[in-house]
């Protein structure tokens, strides 16, 4: 049975002086000094919410779930999370295959539409309810490098620190070395990249940051050592300080790093 729990967030936030000036449509400075993000104004685009609250099928312990649960918080939109338990197979059962053909978590209903994929999820999201622009900017060359992140996180964040927790977590069968040695790879480019600005893509959060964050906070949970990489850990805790930040649950494994 696909266990159901009511979530809503709702309400007004306490937001910091960088996202009222996001909002009121400020040019945020991007990485390598030239390149701006100009925010859509106030009312450019239609502020839209859900006529009735997302439906959100998810496995807790997933970071693929997770990244869509954590911003489905930040942008404090209404939903249903269902609990689909991939340990009974639930996610092979015609139903859940009638709404992913691939079988697999996580999956968005809002009214009649299904999306599968958590990153398809991403976009959809940011592009029909953020009316801020700033989590996926339309400025070319700041949606390209979101874009770029997106592909790192279905490419080696997956098959790097995610399958890395894979064996440890789930006892999947898969070369964790192998993995190891990808995030290795990972980390050793995204900690510099992350020396001269707070988030991925220049010092607004995007899509990129909400992408990469769940499986890299719990790469440790993989023995993926995070110690290592400093401006990782401070990116994290940025992501961490966002108001309507959730973190996805621990899991204690001896081979944590
Ligand atoms: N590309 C997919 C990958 C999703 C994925 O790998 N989901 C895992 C849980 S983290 C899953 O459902 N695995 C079950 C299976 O593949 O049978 C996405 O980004 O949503």
């Amino acid at each position: 049975m696909l266990q159901r729990a009511t979530w809503s967030r709702l309400g007004p936030r306490n937001h910091s002086a960088m996202w009222n000036s996001a909002l009121s449509g400020t040019r945020i400075p991007l990485a390598g000094g030239n390149e701006h993000l100009s925010l859509r104004k106030r009312g450019a685009s239609p502020m839209t919410v859900p006529v009735r609250p997302l439906r959100f099928y998810r496995y807790a312990l997933s970071g693929h779930s997770h990244r869509v649960e954590l911003f489905l918080s930040l942008l404090k939109l209404p939903s249903e999370f269902i609990d689909v338990d991939l340990a009974k197979g639930e996610h092979k059962t015609p139903g859940f295959l009638a709404r992913n053909p691939f079988g697999q978590v996580p999956v968005l209903e809002d009214g009649e539409v299904t999306l599968a994929d958590s990153n398809a999820i991403l976009v959809y999201l940011a592009t029909r309810y953020d009316p801020s622009g700033h989590w996926l900017p339309r400025e070319p060359v700041a949606a390209a490098r979101v874009q770029q992140w997106l592909s790192v996180a279905a490419g080696p964040l997956a098959s790097g620190p995610a399958a890395a927790r894979l064996v440890t977590v789930f006892g999947a069968k898969l070369d964790a070395e192998r993995a190891k040695a990808i995030a290795t790879q990972l980390y050793t480019v995204l900690d510099p990249s992350l020396a001269h600005r707070s988030f991925l893509v220049g010092e607004a959060p995007t899509l990129a940051d909400v992408a990469l964050y769940s499986y890299t906070a719990h790469a440790p949970e993989g023995g993926v050592s995070l110690e290592p990489y400093g401006n990782v850990r401070a990116w994290l805790a940025r992501i961490e300080a966002l108001p309507g930040f959730v973190p996805m649950p621990r899991t204690p494994t001896r081979f944590t790093a």
